[in-house]
């Protein structure tokens, strides 16, 4: 982002207004285009098709679906991304022993390199195929994780027992797999139960948030925005990520402010909102077609989704036009937030305070955005998880 800066403020010198604009652009697509490479991979009819729909959010029975409960349904490795970010791609491997390869030959044919990491699940004990796979993996020092399958079974079996009790049962099948794989020469290893009809349950959360920490930075945010609003954290995480970077857009704002060129602020700022704007909608799941992919998961009405929110950006054509019409309104609104922010945020975005009025502005539109947009996906969020 400091990089960002000063290669505008140098467009800026040169008198070169679109060339500032393009460059923010170009970084906002940068980031959307973050190589990451998940593997999944378990024995056949384990749960990996049904993972992969449900880590991206979307129903086994929509159009870009990995095709479920087809018994070994592929003997090749295939990729599905993400629309938004194509470069996050979340790989349905065919179990190992559906190849008859040798875990080596395995994870060559594969093209083992190109993944980040291994997410290896079984919906009973793991066995030694995966076992084998885990030790190979590790030699090649990239990183894995097991993962118990179909959760929501177990739960529902127990729940007949008359003592039941959830966190009891969890901490029997997580102590039994440890038991397993220790036996079988893996030592603590990294077990998480998931459903994958609930990711929002069980352990699905402790996976993201340790895939997350494992990942280097750009690949943490690749990671968050590729995934779908699976829970109340991941809105949250969402919503820093992007507020880390609206103080640097705003001291990009004012940069632009201080050129004495009519227009060109007004045109910068605009172009500006457009860009990060489209990128939060995006980013929040909050697009037409990422509703609509909810919709159809969930079997909640798109306007019944469109219903509970209160953006006008939601699931709309986000223009440079769009933004004009909206600034008298975002005046109004941000007028109010401006008089006792701009005294705290001259230090920070560090600019003049003629110019620190544009930057100061567009500080509070941003930030007026994100509020309600991360508002609106919790909104949908609740409402996708009531039902139909
Ligand atoms: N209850 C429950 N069933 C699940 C879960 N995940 C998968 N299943 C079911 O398990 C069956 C197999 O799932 P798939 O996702 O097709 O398994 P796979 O590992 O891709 O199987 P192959 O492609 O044949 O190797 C399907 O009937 C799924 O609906 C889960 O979390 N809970
Ligand atoms: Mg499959």
């Amino acid at each position: 982002m400091e990089a960002l800066i000063s290669e505008v403020k140098n467009d800026l010198k040169n008198n070169d207004p679109a060339a500032a604009v393009a460059r923010v652009k170009e970084q906002s697509n940068q980031q959307r285009n973050t190589p990451l490479n998940i593997a999944i991979t378990g024995e056949s009819g384990s749960g990996k098709s049904t993972f992969v729909n449900a880590f991206r959010g979307i129903s086994d029975e929509d159009d870009g679906a990995a095709p479920t409960n087809i018994v070994e349904a592929s003997k090749e490795p295939i990729p599905y991304f993400h629309p938004d970010y194509p470069n996050v791609n979340v790989w349905d491997l065919p179990g190992i022993g559906t190849t008859k390869f040798p875990a080596n030959e395995y994870l060559k044919h594969i093209g083992f390199e190109k993944f980040d990491f291994f997410i290896i699940i079984s919906d009973t004990r793991f066995r030694e195929n995966d076992v084998k796979l885990a030790q190979e993996i590790q030699k090649m020092k990239k990183k894995f994780y097991f993962v118990r399958s179909k959760i929501d079974n177990d739960i529902r079996a127990a729940g007949r027992k008359k003592d039941f009790n959830e966190k009891t049962t969890l901490d029997i099948i997580r102590k039994s797999c440890d038991q397993d794989l220790l036996k079988q020469g893996i030592s603590s290893p990294r077990i998480f139960l998931v459903s994958s009809f609930e990711l929002h349950l069980y352990d699905f959360s402790r996976l993201y948030e340790t895939l997350g920490k494992d990942l280097p930075e750009h690949k943490r945010d690749a990671l968050l925005f590729a995934t779908s609003n699976i829970n109340l954290e991941i809105i949250k995480k969402k919503k820093e990520a992007f507020q880390s970077k609206i103080k640097y857009y705003a001291s990009l704002s004012a940069c632009v402010a201080a050129i004495p060129l009519p227009g060109v602020s007004t045109a910068f700022d605009v172009a500006l909102m457009a860009i990060t704007a489209r990128d939060y909608v995006h980013g929040f799941g909050l697009d037409k077609s990422s509703l609509q992919r909810l919709s159809a998961r969930t079997r909640v009405p798109y306007r019944d989704m469109l219903a509970v929110t209160m953006s006008p950006l939601v699931a709309g054509e986000i223009t440079e036009e769009v933004m004009l019409k909206m600034l008298p309104q975002l005046a109004g609104i941000t007028a109010l937030m401006a008089i006792e922010e701009a005294v705290r945020l001259i230090p920070i975005i560090g600019i003049i305070a003629s110019a620190g009025l544009s930057g100061i502005a567009i500080y509070n539109v941003l930030n007026y955005f994100l509020d309600t947009l991360a508002k609106d996906a919790q909104s949908v969020f609740e409402r996708s998880l009531t039902g139909p």
